[in-house]
């Protein structure tokens, strides 16, 4: 382990460590212009390892501005899709060249494993493949119309697309935004969190030396009240994308609103994992697990409620306080279940989750374990398994965010979809029975973006449309659809006589 460690720790020093970051704008690296930095601290011990830009009005003005020229100046906008396509999958490359420095760097940033921050790394790379390679299959309709006229439809981009994405996966997401947006022929200017956000400044890098044009991508670093509510805010955006908290996506439909643009929300979930007395156990038990673990739960579309049939409470109970009781929590090993939490403050908030249960006396089933030789000063956090946990609690209505996992019990049918829909949240769900007709059943009744019949995809592949019904949000990410939110359709209509 120590060796692995020590490796890491060398590996993303060479890229990060005592050197502050600049933002990416037109082309260029620029720090922010009042010289203002934020440290970057890392999850595992709580060190400052390197620092970003602390940005303000005249670097976000300066994004906005290079992206309005970047995009009027048409290199992009108006480049064959074909070409603009070759120039995402030669970024697909660059990432892929730069794999275990860039896998590095974000489990280094982010405090999860690095096993985990690989499959993130892959992952990105492929959106740029996908992307790059769906360009040039974007086309439009022709619709009858009455005879003289011939009517048909572009897809368009929207122009300058703002993008505020969070600390969870910063690679994957930035794979997705920037993936889509500028397979569309878009200008972007990426605020990513201010918690992690290395992968996203290395990979503009690696799209420079890709040849996407100065002024196509900017990325601007800086806290979220400042640096993104301007973004938001900035009347030069002609569309924004978010992903983050409820709270934060209010702020910025607002801002939207005030510009008259279209926004798209990703605002996590609370998603439920049904349990059916005929399911395969040994199929779903490590699926389920892995559902609230993977990323130490930070994930939009963890699995965090499991809702068991009472008459296989006790065996799924027994099998998971078995798996519970083995997970550890370290992140100085490649291949370790979870690793820390990314800042003090996502700690503290899983904490306060936890009292939450103490104070509604809602028992505890099995705890994990932090690892002994995991660093002082680290911000993790042991996986837990409450239950039976009532559905009107804290804990099975809020995003928790952490490896925190609720089991409520169900009699039938009926009382399962009322369970699985008894939240505001609508992203995900995962169906376990050998029933098919059941399973379409459920999977026509719960209202979620995406439903997983004996499986659980997480969020599932880049080819799938992603995101939410109630409040996780509106807009969908990833897949074709994902790639028609960064384009506008245009009409066009012929009186030919
Ligand atoms: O989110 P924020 P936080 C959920 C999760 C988590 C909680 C809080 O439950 O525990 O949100 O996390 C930027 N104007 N998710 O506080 O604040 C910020 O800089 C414009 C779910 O980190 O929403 C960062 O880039 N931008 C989620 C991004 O918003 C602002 C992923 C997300 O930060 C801003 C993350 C403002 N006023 C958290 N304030 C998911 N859906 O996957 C902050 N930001």
């Amino acid at each position: 382990f120590e060796n692995h460690s020590d490796n890491l720790a060398n590996r993303s020093r060479v890229i990060a460590q005592e050197r502050t970051w600049s933002n990416v704008i037109d082309g260029k690296f620029e720090p922010s212009v009042t010289g203002r930095v934020i440290n970057m601290v890392c999850p595992s011990d709580g060190k400052t390892f390197c620092m970003i830009a602390h940005s303000g009005l005249e670097d976000i003005n300066a994004a906005v501005d290079a992206a309005r020229r970047a995009f009027e100046d048409g290199l992009w906008s108006r480049m064959p899709a074909l070409e603009r396509g070759r120039i995402l999958r030669h970024l697909a490359q660059r990432i892929h060249a730069n794999f275990e420095d860039l896998a590095a760097l974000e489990s280094r940033d982010t405090g999860k494993p690095l096993s985990q921050a690989e499959a993130d790394i892959t992952a990105t790379a492929r959106y740029f493949e996908y992307y790059g390679g769906a360009a040039d299959k974007v086309h439009g309709e022709t619709i009858p119309l009455p005879n003289g006229f011939t009517a048909m439809t572009l897809r368009e981009p929207h122009g300058v697309v703002g993008s505020i994405i969070p600390w969870n996966y910063p690679a994957q997401i930035m794979g997705r935004v920037v993936g889509a947006g500028l397979a569309m022929g878009n200008c972007l200017v990426i605020k990513p969190a201010e918690d992690a956000c290395l992968s996203i400044l290395r990979i503009a890098e690696l799209a420079l030396e890709a040849g996407v044009p100065p002024g196509v991508l900017n990325v601007v670093t800086g806290t979220g009240e400042e640096a993104g509510a301007l973004l938001a805010s900035h009347p030069g955006l002609d569309f924004i994308t978010f992903t983050g908290s409820p709270e934060v996506g209010t702020l910025i439909q607002r801002a939207a609103a005030g510009n008259h643009i279209g926004c798209t929300l990703e605002l996590g979930g609370k998603s439920p994992q049904v349990l059916f007395d005929d399911a395969d156990l040994e199929a779903a038990m490590p699926v389920i697990t892995n559902a609230i673990i993977q990323n130490a739960g930070q994930t939009c579309s963890a699995g965090s409620r499991l809702l068991v049939h009472k008459d296989k409470w006790d065996e799924v109970l027994e099998n998971l306080v078995r798996r519970f009781d083995n997970l550890v929590a370290n992140a100085h090993h490649v291949n370790a279940d979870l690793g820390p939490l990314v800042t003090r403050n996502q700690a503290e908030r899983v904490a306060g989750f936890m009292d939450l249960a103490d104070d509604a006396n809602i028992p505890v089933l099995a705890a994990g374990k932090i690892a002994e030789d995991a660093p002082e000063g680290g911000y993790y956090a042991a996986p837990t398994l409450f239950g039976p946990v009532p559905s009107d609690s804290a804990l099975a209505q809020e995003e928790v965010f952490g490896p925190v996992l609720s089991m409520l019990p169900f009699s039938d049918e009926e009382e399962a979809v009322k369970l699985a829909n008894d939240t505001p949240y609508g992203l995900v769900a995962g169906l376990w029975t050998r029933d098919a007709a059941r399973s379409m059943r459920l999977a026509r009744s719960i209202r979620a973006g995406q439903v997983y019949i004996n499986g659980y995809g997480a969020g599932g592949g880049i080819e799938l449309p992603f995101g939410g019904f109630k409040k996780s949000g509106h807009g969908r990410e990833k897949g074709f659809e994902g790639l028609y939110e960064f384009s506008a359709t245009k009409t066009i209509v012929m009186n030919h006589g």
